[in-house]
């Protein structure tokens, strides 16, 4: 008689990395879903990436919300009080612009981050209650890509729900749709809805954006590896994978690819699985898709929203939509 050997990785793992894994690399082409960047070591080189000088979406947003938070919140507010939702667990400064241009209008702000991550949540809880003492924070864990329930609201509040950060570009065009439409079942007529969206511009420049001179974009992408390594037991030898970063104009998104230096095979005992790679062979890890003008103004009437007004910066590269739910 033998005995089944199982390995301790396979007992860890996550249902939900394991078969959005295999499903991608079982593929041709083959892919990774880009949540899978954001393990502690990858949010960490995120965060990094925001303070490169080539990428310019976090300081270009950041800008325009410093220079329009009191005028967001007053139309967003109108004669009401407001309550602040924000889809992930806060974009730090950029959510602490507008919770302070909240909190200078009425006494007590009720501010809900909603993200998977309870640590997430806790940190920004205790950042943001020791930073701004006018805001309570109420966090909720849930994962708001498959559904979304908030806190009632007393009919003289009005919420205002952010989802900043060009986080919508990770998502499909459908899924875009989709994930607007639940927000806008989960909210009142009358409440508002703030979107952040990179804008289309200048090849080079999203060039240089998604693959950095200093490399910490390419580090980003190979995290990913690590990743899998780690969680799935797997071998990748991540020095062996190129970073490439590509514009693709019919599809109007900045894509990430994993490209294999050379023919090999990687073993993942964690899902059973073998794969093989030839030489330029790539694994696509992430869509980030840029908006046309007018594109997100569009898709948030589809959603039920009516699109009230949009700010931008001097060169157009980012947009910041403020829509209200009909
Ligand atoms: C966090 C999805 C907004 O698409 O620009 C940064 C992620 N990828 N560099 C983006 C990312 C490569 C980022 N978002």
């Amino acid at each position: 008689m033998t005995t089944i050997p199982v390995s301790p990785a396979k007992i860890h793992i996550s249902d939900k990395i394991a078969s959005a894994v295999y499903e991608g690399l079982m593929s041709r082409p083959r892919w990774l879903p880009s949540w899978l960047f954001y393990d502690a070591a990858g949010s960490r080189l995120f965060d990094e990436i925001t303070r490169i000088s080539e990428y310019y979406v976090t300081r270009t947003e950041r800008k325009i919300l410093a220079e329009h938070c009191a005028e967001i919140v007053e139309r967003a507010a109108g004669d009401n009080v407001l309550r602040i939702v924000e889809l992930g667990a806060g974009s730090a400064d950029k959510t602490r612009l507008l919770l302070t241009a909240a909190a200078d209008r009425q006494n007590t702000v009720f501010y809900e981050p909603v993200d998977v991550s309870a640590s997430a949540l806790v940190e920004a809880q205790l950042r943001i209650e020791d930073e701004l003492p006018g805001v309570i924070v109420c966090p909720r864990v849930q994962d708001y890509t498959q559904d979304l329930e908030l806190d009632s609201t007393l009919p003289s509040e009005r919420r205002l729900l952010l989802y900043i950060g060009s986080s919508i570009g990770n998502f499909e065009p459908g899924d875009s749709l989709m994930l607007l439409e639940r927000v806008r079942a989960a909210v009142e007529p009358g409440d508002c809805f703030l979107l952040g969206v990179d804008l289309v511009k200048a090849e080079p420049v999203l060039q240089a954006a998604y693959d950095d001179a200093g490399g910490v974009t390419a580090a980003f992408n190979r995290n990913v590896l690590v990743r899998l390594n780690r969680e799935l037991d797997a071998d990748f030898d991540p020095a062996t994978f190129a970073h490439r970063a590509e514009w693709n104009p019919a599809e109007s998104r900045m894509e990430m690819h994993l490209v294999s230096a050379k023919k090999q095979e990687v073993w993942l005992p964690g899902i059973d699985l073998r794969v093989k790679f030839e030489v330029g062979e790539s694994i696509h890890t992430e869509n980030s898709y840029k908006y046309k003008p007018g594109a997100a103004e569009a898709l948030l009437e589809k959603a039920g929203f009516a699109p009230e007004q949009t700010w931008t910066d001097e060169q157009g590269w980012f947009a910041v939509v403020l829509a209200r739910a009909v």
